[in-house]
């Protein structure tokens, strides 16, 4: 059997998965590996750290340095990492709880700092792994282990939050639309400050189930029939867009990272320390 030229990008030995069949974070996984790949990035500089939960599950299965650190905390220790070995590029990987409800904390500040490395956030809109509670992306009125009656609060836009937290790179896909997605993650990993990728992912075991798209498909469904390009969006009113997923690249600017900042601090402190 031919051996595919990206296998060599996962832990063959972690295989088969635990993830349910059909979920999205396969998809993701498989987008990033194609992303890396596209690139031609060194695997021995990639480094890979996640928080806990079913997506956050990836570090496993991903064969480059990687870190499965504690529930929203893979931001934090992300940023460890960068500071620590620069050289490295490093993405945070994880869910809407993981990186937005605990973690929602450390995701803001990394965008505020602008953190040089990618954020990629696998919203199923759900917590996966403990069993289907509501999320801070829960949409509103959709049923959840925790809100059997209908979720009461409003959702979090991840996009809107990175831009307004200071991200330099924020965009936007779902595991329906492949192509686009190792595109902006192509791009997440070329950009130099805090990148954010946000991905609609299926979680139909849970989020699917409880709200009448008990298949994978039938979620794949729905991100291709709600979703719209950022171009096509802009000719639409506020009417039309209500419960469309705007996907596309956001925002892409450059902004001094925090390594900047701090790599100058030392290289004066250094220089006026030897004249005293
Ligand atoms: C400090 C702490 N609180 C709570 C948990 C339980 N817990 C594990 S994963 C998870 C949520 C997972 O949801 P998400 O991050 O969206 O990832 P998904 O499973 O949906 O991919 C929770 C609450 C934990 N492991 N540690
Ligand atoms: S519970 Fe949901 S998110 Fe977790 S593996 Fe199954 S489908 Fe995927």
């Amino acid at each position: 059997m031919a051996v595919s030229r990206l296998a060599k990008y996962l832990r063959q030995d972690r295989l088969p998965h635990v993830w349910c069949p059909g979920c999205g974070n396969g998809v993701v996984m498989k987008a990033f590996i194609d992303a890396v790949d596209r690139e031609g990035l060194d695997p021995d500089r990639v480094a890979i750290v996640s928080g806990i939960g079913c997506s956050s599950r990836v570090t496993g299965y991903l064969n480059f340095s990687t870190m499965h650190t504690l529930h929203g905390r893979a931001v934090a220790f992300g940023t460890g990492v960068k500071l620590a070995r620069p050289e490295f590029n490093v993405i945070v990987m994880g869910g809407d709880g993981d990186m937005l409800a605990i973690g929602g904390n450390h995701f803001v500040h990394a965008c505020r700092r602008n953190m040089d490395m990618t954020m990629i956030v696998f919203n199923n809109n759900i917590y996966g792994m403990t069993g289907g509670q509501y999320s801070p992306t829960t949409p509103f009125g959709k049923i959840a282990s925790t809100a059997v009656k209908g979720n009461v609060e409003d959702s979090f836009d991840i996009v809107q939050m990175a831009i307004t937290s200071g991200a330099t790179f924020v965009a936007r896909s779902t595991v329906y639309h492949y192509n686009q997605m190792v595109r902006v993650i192509q791009k997440a990993l070329e950009h130099k400050g805090a990148a954010v990728v946000e991905i609609l992912t299926n979680c139909h075991t849970y989020f699917g189930r409880y709200n009448a798209m008990p298949e994978a498909t039938r979620l794949l469904e729905f991100f291709k029939n709600n979703s719209v390009t950022i171009e096509k969006a802009k000719k639409m009113t506020d009417e039309e867009l209500k419960d469309k997923i705007v996907i596309g690249e956001f925002i892409s600017t450059k902004r001094e990272t925090y390594l900047d900042r701090y790599s100058r601090l030392i290289k004066q402190n250094l220089a006026m320390s030897h004249k005293e």
